[in-house]
């Protein structure tokens, strides 16, 4: 993409309305603009980002062997009716009546519609286990929406259900879930800690929320420190294996760790108190085991191969796909501006012509802007005819990790400066070196 094309509406100032760093650097950047309280448009450059969460999610779902589709938002509030859920939700739930006065909503979560699916269309134990999801928008009418996408009204969730014929089998789905979830947010450049959680709304007391250390975190949380050396990294999984699943499980949630709703200050102090930790955290995530909950209450029954009936084994797991963006942000960035991981960054590489209109300087950017897009990599080309301070400026804001400067004064000798975002530091090289460098980075993902 050139830059001169593209659509950036950078703010120069701080956003007066913004407390938090992410919220502020994702309206300078122009990645959002408020709509309304707590409901935002999704510019170009947030646009690009929340479709790299996306698709990470979607790629470690079907991974570990989750079916995508997708539901609608709005809802009718008979199921909800069913499930006993409509009156208790309370005044999150936005409600609507249509023209010939039925009653429907906006869907915060959807047990309910997935559980009336799964009942039309599936009878028998042979059909288990299943687990459908999808990543569609929610909508809660937060009392206090605030922090930008972090705590929105309107939100992008991936929410996926299992269906299991005993509680055995929906534990493994259960912890498959927590793997698959562990290796989506090291892919998005995040350590997210599981947390014994409380169930909430949602119900069931068997549930993990998942959390990103930061200080502007909402959830306040208790941990033993060794929690924070635990990485997932590179591992074979086999979704089917038990075994394993159940073994991450445990590495993963053995240790203490949990959030203020089940804290439990005796058991905290068993932990060493050099590893005691108390800390505030952005839930990124949570996952649920809650039996036959929904099953019961909507008749949600299979054939159990004996010659009963036996309500279905149900949980829910969701990922907050667009607080993830304020979440990663919070993570990483600087005084300059943001720091976008490898793995879900905007553009793969900037490049900036510090002489718009010389012949040389044009001449080597296209070069490397055509050299990195064939290799499949996006560039963004910054060819306005700007102040080299400005184009730097506005490449630190946007937090793309590789940068390449080209000037006359390098190419003289034969040579462009690729600097790294998180480190500042930069070398000198030819341009195919360059990109091959960059290439080599992303290939190595
Ligand atoms: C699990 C999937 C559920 O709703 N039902 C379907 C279960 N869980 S949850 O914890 O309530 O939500 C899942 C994740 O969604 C994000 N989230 C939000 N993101 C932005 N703004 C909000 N107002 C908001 N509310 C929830 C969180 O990341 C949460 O973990």
């Amino acid at each position: 993409m050139r830059l001169s094309r593209y659509f950036l509406p950078v703010l120069k100032q701080n956003p007066s309305e913004a407390q938090i760093v992410s919220h502020r650097l994702m309206l300078r950047a122009g990645m959002i603009k408020q709509s309304s309280a707590g409901i935002y448009s999704w510019l170009p450059l947030g646009f690009k980002v929340l479709k790299n969460i996306e698709n990470i999610v979607h790629e470690e779902q079907q991974r570990a062997g989750h079916i995508p589709m997708l539901m609608p938002t709005i809802q009718s509030a008979d199921l909800w009716r069913e499930s006993g859920r409509y009156d208790d939700y309370g005044e999150e739930m936005l409600r609507i009546t249509d023209r010939h006065k039925r009653d429907m909503l906006y869907g915060p979560t959807n047990e309910e519609l997935i559980t009336d699916i799964f009942r039309s269309h599936v009878g028998s134990y042979k059909d288990l286990p299943l687990t459908l999801y999808h990543i569609q928008w929610k909508f809660r009418d937060e009392i206090r929406p605030r922090f930008g996408v972090m705590r929105g009204r309107e939100f992008y969730m991936k929410d996926g259900y299992n269906f299991d014929l005993t509680k055995e089998d929906a534990l493994h789905a259960y912890n498959r879930h927590l793997v698959s979830y562990l290796r989506s947010y090291e892919r998005m450049g995040l350590q997210a800690i599981p947390m014994r959680a409380d169930g909430g709304p949602i119900g069931g007391d068997y549930t993990h929320e998942f959390l990103v250390l930061a200080e502007t975190g909402e959830s306040e949380v208790f941990y033993d420190s060794a929690v924070t050396d635990l990485s997932f990294g590179d591992r074979d999984i086999d979704y089917d294996d038990r075994d394993q699943c159940q073994a991450i499980l445990e590495e993963f949630t053995t240790k203490y760790a949990r959030t203020d709703e089940t804290h439990d200050e005796a058991v905290f102090n068993d932990v060493p108190e050099d590893r005691r930790r108390v800390a505030r955290g952005i839930e990124v995530g949570q996952i649920f085991y809650f039996g036959t909950k929904y099953s019961e209450a909507m008749n949600a029954v299979v054939d159990d191969g004996q010659g009963g009936k036996v309500p279905v084994h149900m949980g829910s797991h969701g990922i907050g796909v667009s607080r993830l963006l304020g979440a990663i942000i919070e993570a990483s960035h600087d005084d300059k501006g943001i720091i976008w991981p490898e793995g879900v960054t905007p553009f793969h590489c900037g490049i900036v012509n510090l002489k718009q209109g010389d012949a040389d300087t044009d001449a080597a950017c296209e070069t490397l802007y055509s050299a990195l897009t064939n290799a499949g990599l996006e560039p963004l080309y910054d060819d306005r005819n700007e102040r080299a301070g400005g184009k730097f400026a506005t490449m630190d804001l946007i937090g793309l990790p590789w940068r390449i400067t080209v000037g006359p004064r390098g190419l003289k000798n034969g040579v462009v400066e690729l600097t790294s975002r998180k480190t500042g530091e930069s070398v000198e090289l030819s341009t195919e070196d360059a990109v091959a460098r960059v290439v080599e980075v992303y290939a190595n993902l």
